[in-house]
């Protein structure tokens, strides 16, 4: 074992006899700050070992979709009859060494889907190439986390390596700013639930000396120490348990309790509800866009990201269009009247549209 993991063990044993309240929230955040830090050097990829072919993914189409999940459940099955693509299914395990993508379309949306290679336990400490395998689910939009019939128990030990890998699931992340001084030392104004004292105590351990932070949300000390470490992402997720074809209908009854979509990729059971909840949380609106003068072109809307404005559908469309127009015209759920005028800045809503 090395130094670095003792210390871990260490801090982390102190953590577990520390009781928790007011008097004591600044010491453990300090504990759990320095544990973050800690584990941030623990996972960091050893520059010796080289970059591996294979993982690089380019983001391509309206969003992006990664599956993730143990060998053998079916996501390359599922790869296969979502999209256009043929990833490999065996009987045995890893049979995707590489990253496979391929393109959902679905309400005019094109959605990029990623098969990895199963995740295994202790990924996000390198097993089984997991580092690498992670670092493909970092950039996702939205991760489904497929389990199968038997592996029901899994979904949690994939959630455990993504956390350790950094990726929030199904979480609004914290608001912290952070603006350095170069004197004066700390000033915190915490508008969260954690006391000032703790949240000094934490950034100290992250290295800050002089600075104003402001702590306008954090749930915990947890969320907090995440708003100040490097590598947290935030994205939603769905958990998906294929091979229900395997199943009775009373054992399938059992597990729709849990919040999970049941599907049959072999057998195209479930998959029509699934890409209409992939669409859901992905958040993606379509734009219908009426040139002058002419009809409402309702076969190719433009896919935009919620909350998107009427430049975000502009510079879709073209980088210097964006320069030029001042106003569109809106009809729809976001428009006050059919027809409105609007700015740029004016938010889009899901099936408007959209003239200029
Ligand atoms: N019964 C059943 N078998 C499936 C289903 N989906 C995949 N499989 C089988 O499970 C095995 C592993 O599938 P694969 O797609 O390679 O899994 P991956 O390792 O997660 O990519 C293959 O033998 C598939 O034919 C399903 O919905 N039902
Ligand atoms: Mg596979």
């Amino acid at each position: 074992m090395t130094s670095l993991d003792e210390r871990v063990k260490a801090i982390e044993e102190e953590i577990r006899k520390t009781p928790y309240h007011k008097a004591t929230e600044h010491h453990i955040g300090r504990l759990r700050a320095k544990l973050a830090r800690l584990k941030e050097r623990l996972e960091a990829p050893s520059k010796s070992k080289g970059k591996r072919e294979g993982f690089a993914v380019k983001k391509t189409g309206d969003a992006t979709v990664v599956l993730v999940g143990p060998p053998s459940v079916g996501k390359s099955t599922l790869l296969n009859k979502l999209t256009r693509a043929s990833s490999k299914v065996g009987e045995y395990d890893f049979t995707t060494l590489e990253v496979v993508p391929g393109i959902l379309e679905y309400k005019g949306a094109k959605i990029q889907v990623l098969d990895i290679p199963g995740l295994v336990g202790g990924a996000a400490k390198g097993r089984g190439r997991g580092r690498e395998i992670l670092s493909v689910a970092r950039i996702a939009d939205l991760l489904l986390l497929m389990v199968d019939t038997s592996s029901i128990g899994m979904i949690d030990q994939i959630k455990k390596e993504l956390h350790e890998a950094g990726v929030r699931l199904n979480q609004e992340p914290p608001e912290v700013k952070i603006k350095k001084l170069s004197k004066g030392g700390l000033k915190v104004v915490s508008q969260s639930v954690i006391s000032a004292k703790a949240v000094k105590e934490i950034g100290r351990e992250f290295g800050l000396v002089n600075a104003e932070i402001i702590v306008k949300k954090a749930n915990s000390i947890n969320q907090l120490i995440d708003a100040f470490a490097s590598n947290r992402v935030y994205t939603p997720a769905l958990v998906i348990v294929n091979k229900i074809d395997l199943l009775n209908a009373k054992d399938a009854k059992k597990i729709k309790k849990n919040d999970v979509i049941l599907i049959s990729a072999k057998e195209k059971a479930g998959l029509e509800r699934l890409k209409e909840k992939i669409f859901k949380s992905l958040g993606l609106i379509r734009v219908y866009l009426r040139p002058k003068g002419q009809e409402v072109d309702f076969e190719k809307p433009l896919i935009l990201k919620k909350e998107a404005m009427v430049a975000d559908a502009v510079r879709k469309l073209s980088k210097e269009l964006v320069k030029e127009i001042k106003f569109a015209r809106v009809w729809g759920f976001s428009a006050k009247h059919p027809g409105q005028q609007v700015s740029l800045s004016h938010k889009l809503a899901d099936r408007d549209t959209l003239s200029f």
